[in-house]
């Protein structure tokens, strides 16, 4: 005889990305063996287990980084100084940009980012399964979901990690080109070290054909230079790196 059982709660947000584990995996494997096999061994199926494991039978609205711990121990890995780039609001041309800066790396180009990227996941804490139907929505339901939690602690991890001269691409084609409540904002610029980063050296790309404005002096951008300037870190700012508009006009 089957239990009957309550009917997922309706989340706000979308439900978890269909075959999430089989992905999961899949991407593991990918990256430990074809993208980055110099990385030496890392248990996929471990891996893969301590990720779901990190929410399923939870409250997707209480999860905390302890969830992820586990998850984060299996894949720690270093990023060279003077190699980390950070983005907010410039997702492609970010991606673009260490398409063919193979030497750089986002958080995306990492094992945990790559694996992770796009995709969406919660549990429920009255079944052992994921919730295909909907999950909590970070602005309408709950801002400590499991899937906003997990990509604060990788981004968190990330920027304590990184080392030099730290990069970031900003959208100065847009408003609050530096947004104090975005995840750039939030985590990774309070988590970099004043010990071991030397400077941030920003990137302001506009888009194609949109006039020419200066955004390093505007003031969102000042918000962010006075930060780091509490914080003891080095900044510099370029609009239009040559190197990355080049990419957005193919
Ligand atoms: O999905 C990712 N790959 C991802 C998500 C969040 C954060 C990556 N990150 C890391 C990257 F390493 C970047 O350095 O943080 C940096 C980018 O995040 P951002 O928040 O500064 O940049 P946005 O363009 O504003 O946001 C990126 C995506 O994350 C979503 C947002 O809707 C967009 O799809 N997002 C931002 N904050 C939250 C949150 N608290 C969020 N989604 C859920 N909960």
């Amino acid at each position: 005889i089957l239990m009957w059982r309550p009917p997922p709660k309706q989340w706000k947000g979308e439900g978890t990305t269909a075959h999430l584990y089989e992905i999961l995996l899949g991407r593991c494997y990918t990256y430990t063996q074809i993208v980055r096999p110099e990385l030496g061994h890392k248990d996929c199926q471990k891996i893969g287990k301590a990720f779901t494991k990190a929410f399923l039978s939870k409250d997707p609205c209480s999860s905390t980084e302890q969830d992820y711990q586990p998850l984060m121990e299996l894949t720690d890995e270093p990023v060279p100084c003077d190699k980390t780039l950070f983005w907010s609001k410039s997702s492609e041309l970010a991606h673009d940009y260490t398409r063919v800066r193979q030497d750089m790396f986002t958080l995306e180009d990492t094992l945990l980012g790559y694996m992770a990227d796009g995709l969406k996941w919660c549990g429920d804490p009255g079944s052992s399964e994921m919730n295909y139907h909907s999950c909590p929505d970070w602005r309408e339901d709950c801002s400590n979901n499991s899937f906003s939690v997990f990509w604060n602690t990788v981004s968190k991890r990330f920027a304590e990690d990184a080392c030099g001269v730290v990069h970031v691409v900003l959208n100065g084609s847009i408003r609050n080109t530096f947004d104090e409540r975005s995840t750039f904002g939030r985590v990774e610029v309070f988590n970099l070290r004043p010990e071991k980063v030397n400077r941030l050296q920003a990137w302001v790309m506009h888009d194609l054909g949109s006039v020419h404005s200066d955004s390093c002096s505007s003031s969102s951008v000042n918000d962010l230079k006075q930060i780091l300037k509490r914080r003891s870190i080095t900044f510099s700012c370029q609009n239009n790196y040559r190197p990355i508009r080049l990419l957005q006009c193919v």
